[in-house]
């Protein structure tokens, strides 16, 4: 705690710290909250670096689009204090600092919010289809191109499965033998990973400036209003496709159960919630989206959850070295749910498309 403590100071905290905690329910980073005697709080967060490999371009980018997101914001009349993320600087102007070979950075805490991990009243969900929407629209015009890659290949379900492929042939864990059903439900399914990639070569599908970790968790709702206030972690925003941005809140979003749930029968892609995303979402920026990405949208779900399905499994086969696991086979039981999910989304597949083409034709 001591060295945490230390981290912090680097920073142009406002008062004295008077407790540090854990916070949150991310995978990837290690976040804090920390409160002061002034009553300021922040979210102190280790950057992994084992993920992210360059925390300057990291950093870069979430400089620069939320610097862009502010003037977006206050220029429609809204609080770019709250609306968006805040970076607190270090007492020298940087936006990180690296403390015994680790990056650290601190954010303005986003005072009476809170995160969902499972939606109990679809009307969460609209909202949250709303908030990714206009984060796509507001970003409409931002020079895609001067974004860093902060991950190669990040939603390139193809080469992801090349990945996961190379997974299950190193087999580190000695793990492969035991999932081989699972590893079969990927494979059944090769072809149908490079139908969004196929449509970006011929040009059918445009890349935009897009978030690419879409899940609920990641959206900040007001305590009392429970409106969506600000999009968070920023991370992995690049230029990528509007359908990997929708399908990854769909998969996450229209579980009624957890990410990570062992009862499977509770695990199903519930079409009320599809419903109220979907409406959200077009209502954002359905004005934005070419027909080929209004014709794709009943698939995405499908894509996004067999690509994390696979990840999952990927690093379960691997010895957990990537996603942050909690318990034995944490990683096996959150593939085993992305895959009931993709399974029950083949299986509505017309639902889904009917839902998608009448709030077309009601909304657009
Ligand atoms: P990870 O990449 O590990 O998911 P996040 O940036 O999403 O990291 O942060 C983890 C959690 O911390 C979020 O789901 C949210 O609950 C909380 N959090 C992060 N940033 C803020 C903020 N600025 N204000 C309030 N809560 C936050
Ligand atoms: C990770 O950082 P977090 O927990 O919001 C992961 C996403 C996965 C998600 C699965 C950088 O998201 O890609 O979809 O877990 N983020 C990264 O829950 O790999
Ligand atoms: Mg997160």
């Amino acid at each position: 705690m001591k060295s945490i403590i230390k981290t912090a100071k680097q920073f142009a905290i406002n008062g004295s710290i008077a407790s540090i905690e854990p916070y949150g329910n991310g995978h990837i980073n290690t976040t804090f909250l920390i409160t002061t005697d002034t009553d300021s709080q922040y979210i102190l967060q280790k950057i992994n670096t084992s993920v992210f490999k360059d925390p300057y371009q990291l950093m870069d980018n979430i400089v620069r689009v939320t610097t862009y997101l502010k003037n977006q914001v206050a220029s429609r009349g809204g609080d770019p204090d709250r609306e968006v993320l805040g970076i607190v600087p270090t007492v020298e102007g940087d936006s990180y600092t690296v403390q015994d070979n680790s990056a650290w950075r601190l954010l303005t805490f986003v005072k009476d919010s809170i995160t969902f991990q499972v939606i109990d009243d679809p009307k969460n969900f609209y909202y949250a289809g709303k908030a990714f929407g206009n984060f796509t629209s507001q970003l409409d015009q931002f020079p895609a191109d001067t974004l860093f890659e902060t991950i190669k290949n990040f939603h390139n379900t193809p080469s992801r499965y090349k990945d996961f492929e190379a997974a299950v042939e190193r087999n580190a864990s000695g793990k492969a033998a035991d999932v081989c059903d699972e590893i079969e439900f990927v494979r059944q399914r090769k072809d149908f990973c490079s139908l969004f990639t196929d449509k970006i070569k011929d040009g059918s599908l445009p890349l935009r400036v897009t978030h690419n970790d879409t899940k609920l968790n990641n959206v900040l709702f007001d305590k009392h209003t429970k409106l969506p206030v600000a999009v968070i972690d920023l991370d992995t925003v690049m230029p990528g496709l509007s359908l990997y941005d929708f399908g990854d809140a769909i998969r996450f979003g229209t579980n009624p159960a957890d990410e990570d749930e062992k009862d499977l029968s509770k695990v199903f892609c519930d079409l009320e919630l599809f419903e109220a995303f979907t409406r959200g979402y077009l209502e954002a920026c359905g004005n934005l989206l070419c027909p080929e990405e209004l014709e794709m949208l009943p698939y995405a779900g499908k894509m996004l959850t067999l690509e994390c399905g696979m990840r999952f499994l990927a690093d379960h086969i691997a010895g957990d070295v990537y996603f942050k696991i909690h318990r034995e086979n944490h990683n096996l039981d959150r593939a085993r749910t992305q895959f009931k999910m993709v399974k029950d989304m083949e299986e509505k597949h017309d639902q889904l498309t009917e839902i998608v083409q009448r709030l077309i034709k009601e909304i657009l």
